[in-house]
């Protein structure tokens, strides 16, 4: 039945450019190549001719990068002036009329300064307002794609697209948190050559609703309550769980929303998908149905739920600042991007899927994602509101070889996208801003309006004419326009929903069996935490209804968390999985590329085992810090000085991937003494996170009464290091011994797993 999709999973068994790429990312990472600098060298040159021929291949993104050149302003060696370029006399008083006198209506530059200030915001985007943002460039593996579509930068392996990229929360404000539970944006703009592409993505691969006439509701039911707007950033809150609950095609989406995907680590981390089935079309107009899928090379990991609401008051950027400092250090987040080709023919060959429900997805059991080329993150916004914040999306942008299918969500975002915009941007130029334009050359007929940024030459201003040589000349197809795709339509015009978008539980029980026990049990917890916010007890009846439909285990579990009865067995479940869904399936192949690992000491601690592994894990790309109680130096054992990044009650556990607790006997003393350090080490243990646990450090551990302990073993005879597995996580090193390589590649491996949910926590103190 899945020709189409066979075919092309034969072609690309073994993709010679991707071995390429999983080499080049478990290699250490290149430092960044010096883009900041090569950046502040172009911003210092002259003219743009100039510009262009001093600048340093860009690193990725040469093109986009060089067309924002000319709107970059400078600011190093030059003097303060009005926005009319009159040079300012004094801009720390105003003048008045003696200097205690009255101030003067006619301060031109006080007025501009504090009018300018006064205008600073723009309407926060009604859904998607908190978004963090980065440059890099999309490159395809090889030509495989070619066969299936016209669109350039998707088959020339020889081009690098750039890309800018914004990943987002939904629900809260753009002052709100990075880690509430909350699906996650993942918009990525491509600046081909012929024209730019909008894949305006989420983190997971379905949605909400089917009809975009229901997206207000939605999005009103999640959003802050409207009389005294609370909940921010949560979606534990009766409007929203009253409103899911009576609408069920929401409840695929709202299991991937009480999954570990609400959480994510990292943006580095997360998967990303296109949600709509869209269309391929080749140069011959053949076509075929595609998803996209974003695929992270640093693995699918996730926070847990105790751990992203103290991230939230501890550090509520995050997620925000992770993305900045690794592509400041030069670590790139990078991501496969793969497709589902699924031939026409096979539009209604799967059982229970409609193609056009993006409340739907097609396991990849069933047709698989071939990988076809990928994109690397590699240099930070110069500015947050002049790129990140005034980015503008659309759904609608796509460029020849790609096209829309009859999803009426996604025809609902058509509409949406390019409207929002206009009050959101002030007008309808946006795409004139530098991070919009596209590097494609435009030329047309529209013009005026708010904030007009070019200066339209000539007499003719309409078409055909004659006065301006009749240009710009229409294309047509021959001359590489796009085409929309040749469509029989034909249908009584009516408010009706399709029989095949019927179905609102199978695909959550597909959830559900192919969850890891580790993530049905967060999932259960994650149901028992929202609907216990839920004041109105029938709301929580109701959603214990629908989980029966899910799953009739899952269902109790829940109800027996909220005080519901529980339910009597409900539909069966169809015991179908697709072990693709689970976040285990997605480890990862950068190892320790970016994680970041607390090394916690105090005066006195050995300090040739701490450099050791400080230098080891730093080799592998990790980023380690030392924390020692309060911030400078620590003096070793052997009397010399070692320089701690930062004092330990200015962070937490939470900040982190792993713990090193260090080796020392007055070292470990202080620390054993201090509330605050045993806490670090219980909680990240709470956490599941790796520790790493040298010599008399095993006291610290002892002191947060960390169950590693009862096995008498354990705490006797550390030294003989069973393998970090067998300790979930949990690693020693004798007193006084050398990080030898067994005892670091079992650090290592216990760092690249993420988390090990396996061992034991009820009774953490933390
Ligand atoms: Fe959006 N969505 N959306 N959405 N969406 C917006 O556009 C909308 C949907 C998504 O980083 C808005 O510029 C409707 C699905 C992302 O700037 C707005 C419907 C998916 C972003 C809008 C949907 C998304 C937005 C708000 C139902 C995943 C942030 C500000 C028909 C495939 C983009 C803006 C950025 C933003 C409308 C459903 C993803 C109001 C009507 C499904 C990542 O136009």
């Amino acid at each position: 039945a899945q020709a189409g999709a066979k075919q092309v999973a034969a072609a690309k068994a073994a993709p010679p450019a991707k071995a390429t790429r999983a080499k080049a990312s478990t290699a250490k990472p290149a430092k960044k190549a010096g883009s900041r600098s090569a950046t502040a060298a172009v911003l210092e040159a002259k003219s743009r001719a100039d510009r262009a021929a001093a600048a340093p291949p860009a690193p990725g993104g040469d093109a986009k990068a060089l067309q924002l050149d000319a709107h970059r302003m400078v600011k190093l060696d030059t003097e303060l002036t009005t926005d009319q370029g009159i040079g300012v006399e004094d801009t720390d008083n105003t003048l008045r009329a003696g200097p205690r006198g009255p101030s003067l209506l006619e301060d031109f530059h006080f007025r501009e300064k504090i009018m300018r200030f006064d205008h600073e915001r723009i309407p926060e985007r009604v859904v998607h307002a908190r978004g963090s943002g980065a440059h890099g460039y999309f490159q395809p593996y090889d030509t495989a794609l070619a066969e299936y579509t016209a669109a350039r930068f998707l088959t020339d392996p020889g081009t690098r697209t750039p890309v800018f990229v914004r990943f987002s929360t939904v629900q809260g404000s753009r002052g709100s948190t990075d880690t509430p539970r909350d699906v996650r944006g993942f918009a990525v703009k491509f600046y081909t050559d012929q024209g730019n592409f909008d894949l305006v993505g989420n983190n997971m691969p379905v949605f909400f609703i089917q009809d975009g006439i229901k997206f207000p509701d939605v999005v009103h039911a999640v959003k802050p309550e409207p009389h005294h707007e609370m909940p921010q950033a949560a979606s534990a809150h009766d409007t929203f769980w009253d409103f899911v609950t009576l609408q069920p095609e929401t409840m695929h989406h709202v299991i991937w929303l009480m999954s570990d995907r609400a959480i994510p680590r990292s943006f580095r981390t997360m998967q990303g998908f296109g949600v709509h089935t869209f269309r391929l079309v080749a140069a011959d107009g053949t076509r075929t149905f595609v998803k996209f899928h974003w695929t992270p090379v640093a693995g699918v990991h996730s926070l847990v739920w105790d751990e992203a609401q103290k991230i939230s008051g501890k550090d509520p950027d995050f997620n925000r600042r992770d993305l900045w400092e690794s592509i400041e250090a030069g670590l790139y987040p990078e991501y496969e991007l793969g497709v589902q080709i699924i031939a026409e023919s096979d539009e209604f060959a799967f059982d229970d899927i409609d193609l056009l429900d993006s409340t739907k997805l097609v396991p990849e059991e069933v047709v698989p994602v071939v990988p076809v080329g990928r994109m690397v993150l590699d240099r930070n916004p110069d500015n947050f509101f002049a790129e990140t914040e005034q980015v503008a999306f659309c759904v609608q942008n796509i460029v020849p070889g790609i096209d829309f299918t009859d999803d009426p969500l996604l025809q609902a975002r058509l509409f949406s996208y390019l409207d929002t915009q206009l009050t959101r941007l002030g007008g309808p130029n946006f795409a004139q801003i530098p991070i919009n334009r596209p590097l494609a050359p435009v030329r047309n007929h529209q013009q005026d309006g708010f904030h007009q940024d070019d200066i339209p030459v000539g007499q003719a201003n309409y078409h055909p004419n004659s006065l301006g040589g009749g240009c710009p000349v229409v294309p047509g197809a021959g001359g590489g326009a796009f085409v929309h795709t040749p469509e029989h339509v034909d249908g009584i015009k009516e408010r009706k929903r399709s029989e095949t978008f019927s179905d609102h539980y199978r695909q959550a029980t597909l959830f559900w069996n192919s969850m890891a026990a580790w993530e049905k049990e967060h999932i259960v917890a994650a149901y028992r935490f929202e609907l216990g916010k839920v004041a109105h007890r029938h709301i929580r009846e109701r959603m214990v209804e629908h989980l029966n439909n899910i799953d009739h285990q899952l269902a109790v579990a829940v109800a027996a968390g909220i005080g519901v009865p529980a339910p009597k067995p409900g539909r069966p479940n169809h015991g179908r999985m697709s072990p693709a869904l689970s976040q285990a399936s997605m480890p990862g192949s950068t190892g320790v590329v970016g994680r970041k690992v607390a090394v916690l000491v105090a005066d006195g601690v050995e300090g040739a085992s701490v450099e050791s592994i400080q230098a080891a894990l730093a080799e592998d790309g990790a980023v380690v810090e030392l924390l020692g109680l309060v911030d400078g130096a620590v003096t070793t054992a052997a009397g010399d000085a070692l320089p701690v990044t930062r004092a330990m009650n200015t962070v937490a556990s939470v900040l982190y991937d792993a713990v090193v607790v260090a080796d020392g006997e007055a070292a470990v003393e202080q620390l054993v003494n201090d509330g605050y350090a045993v806490h670090f080490v219980a909680e990240a243990y709470k956490h599941a996170k790796p520790l790493a646990v040298l010599g008399v450090g095993d006291r610290l551990v002892q002191a947060a009464r960390l169950p590693v302990f009862e096995a008498s073993d354990r705490i006797t005879a550390p030294a003989s290091k069973p393998s970090a597995g067998a300790l979930d996580g949990v690693v020693f090193l004798a007193a006084g011994a050398d990080a030898d390589d067994t005892f670091l590649t079992e650090l290592t491996t216990a760092i690249a797993a993420h988390r090990h949910y396996d061992r034991p926590v009820d009774g953490i103190a933390a």
